[in-house]
């Protein structure tokens, strides 16, 4: 039976830089996720018995709301809903099966890289046929529509088991509940040189990967020990649990700060990775050599030729404003496109639907390419050990070398977590009304050349997005970039980017943020980070 059900709405249903996010208490109120379910659905055309993927990553309230959004699919029509057994799919895992199976879009349950358990984050986010999260045109929708909705159609067809793979019937719809990993797995054999991969483990290749008991695990354990060959245990805490054991499942230098710490010392393994709580992220660190999100990206695209799945080569680089221009340089040498988009993986969409790129990334740990809609962490480590097969050089080899050829971006990002909002929108606004008048300014030795709210114009469907991050560049090409997070769930995050070109060899060993200490101060006061949040130092370096 088909249920409408009254409701009021909700004023703060305002997707950010990749879905809707927010503390589990405020997705357990009475009908709050069926609002913005039903907000979703309405603001859809056309999906009459079409078909609708839904998965997220494992978390707390995971399955209460997948049960809902299955029976709310029912009601509203979807011919057939395919579900991740036990309602998993990672985030690239779900692009690949909406864009295989031709779904017409798909529900991915996720709070990315943050915490989860019951007074932790969850979210929501929709997916387009394409594969990718939904366009700004999409989700501006589906909040107006959040703003004035009375009502939501559910269907009354009690808990779908999902943990039998197999098919069943939920009213009139269908529910396929699929293996997560199978097809996942299939479409990294068609792209990667799996027997080479294979070769390098079996003469003693040592690897670390961390899937920090978030959705990778088994995608990990799958891929890497059974398929390639890894030894046993080379995947470390790959059991997916709902708060994640209790950490943050970010991988970074700070919450895989213990991944770091082993592959500093002596006796490390050759190659060290972990993926986030979806699966989209990567870390990717050498023995001895943490390779930062922005280079590995320059190396990606420089290497990826000799990945089968590339070996045609590249037809364009993307990256995120934010990013380094470690992938500018290696698209000049390529003789190919480069992309500067707004951060978030909408944008690179259009850029990979239309063939203008082919590898996208973004400076927070996400990587990607034409394979899926979505950035993509298990991937990125594959193209890694491709990579490192095929050359047979180690890690901080390839690096040191790439360094060589293009020069160094040294690269840091500076966070700045729960700062009250008021404080944080004071800093970006004051910036904003000052920007006409930086340039031409000096802060020590640095002399401000330009200054401006970054703005992207799509080259596909010519759609504008404005105040997208204030960038002030420097004389001799470093800058800095403020921007405040989209994804956060307590009061504002701000982040600060900094970087420096460096194209002496001789002075590519310095640490980071040595080497970086002069634009952290005239970062600091340019924008008055200290006077505006009472922060002296960044909660996350990265
Ligand atoms: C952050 C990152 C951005 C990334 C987004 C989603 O957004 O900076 O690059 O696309 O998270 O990634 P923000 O607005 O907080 O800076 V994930 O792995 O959280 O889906
Ligand atoms: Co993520």
């Amino acid at each position: 039976m088909i249920r409408t059900v009254k409701t009021t709405p909700y004023t703060d249903q305002k997707p950010g830089t990749s879905g809707l996010r927010k503390k589990v208490p405020v997705f357990q109120q009475p009908n709050y996720v069926e609002n913005f379910i039903q907000s979703v659905f309405d603001s859809l055309e056309a999906f009459q018995g079409k078909t609708l993927v839904i998965g997220g990553d494992g978390r707390f309230y995971n399955r209460e709301v997948i049960q809902k959004a299955i029976a709310m699919a029912a009601a509203n029509g979807f011919g057939e809903v395919i579900v991740g057994q036990g309602g998993i799919l990672s985030t690239p895992a779900a692009s690949n099966i909406i864009r295989k199976y031709k779904a017409f879009g798909g529900l991915v349950l996720s709070a990315s890289h943050n915490p989860g358990g019951p007074h932790e984050d969850f979210g929501i986010k929709y997916n387009i046929s394409n594969g990718g999260p939904a366009p700004e045109k999409v989700t501006e929708a589906i909040f107006a529509r959040s703003k004035a909705i009375d009502s939501y159609k559910i269907a009354d067809i009690g808990q779908v088991d999902i943990d039998k793979v197999g098919s069943v019937k939920a009213g009139e719809m269908t529910v396929k509940v699929i293996d997560p990993v199978a097809d996942y797995a299939e479409l990294m054999e068609s792209l990667f040189d799996f027997e080479a991969i294979r070769t390098m483990f079996a003469s003693g290749f040592r690897m670390t990967f961390d899937a920090m008991h978030a959705v990778t695990g088994p995608y990990a354990k799958e891929i890497l020990e059974n398929r390639l060959g890894a030894p046993n245990h080379t995947a470390h805490n790959f059991v997916p649990l709902p708060d994640f054991g209790g950490h943050h499942p970010d991988p970074n230098l700070v919450h895989a700060k213990h991944l770091f710490d082993e592959m500093m010392r002596d006796d490390a393994p050759d190659f060290g990775a972990a993926s986030d709580g979806d699966g989209d992220r990567n870390l990717i660190i050498g023995n001895g050599i943490f390779v930062t999100p922005s280079d590995s990206l320059a190396l990606l695209a420089a290497n990826a030729h000799l990945a089968p799945g590339y070996k045609d080569g590249l037809k364009g680089i993307a990256r995120s404003m934010p990013t380094s221009a470690a992938a500018d340089r290696v698209a000049e040498k390529l003789g190919i496109g480069i992309y500067e988009t707004p951060t978030g993986w909408k944008f690179f969409g259009n850029l990979l639907d239309a063939g203008l790129a082919t590898i996208c990334g973004e400076e927070s740990a996400g990587t990607g390419s034409d394979h899926v809609r979505e950035k993509d962490g298990l991937w990125a480590v594959l193209l890694w050990l491709n990579i490192l097969a095929v050359r047979k050089e180690s890690v901080k080899d390839i690096v040191t070398k790439h360094w060589a050829e293009y020069g160094r971006n040294y690269y840091s990002r500076h966070d700045y977590e729960a700062v009250e909002t008021e404080r944080a929108n004071a800093v970006v606004d004051e910036l904003r009304a000052r920007l006409s008048t930086l340039p031409g300014t000096s802060l020590g030795a640095l002399r401000v050349a330009a200054a401006d709210d970054f703005a992207y114009h799509d080259p596909v469907d010519h759609s504008e997005s404005r105040n997208q991050g204030i960038r002030i560049m420097f004389e001799g090409g470093s800058r800095v970039v403020f921007r405040l997070s989209g994804t956060g769930t307590e009061g504002a995050t701000l982040r600060v980017y900094i970087e420096r070109y460096e194209a002496d060899p001789a002075k590519h060993g310095l640490d980071t943020q040595q080497a970086l200490a002069d634009l952290i101060v005239a970062a600091d006061e340019i924008a008055g980070i200290t006077k505006h949040t009472g922060r002296s130092k960044p909660t996350v370096i990265t």
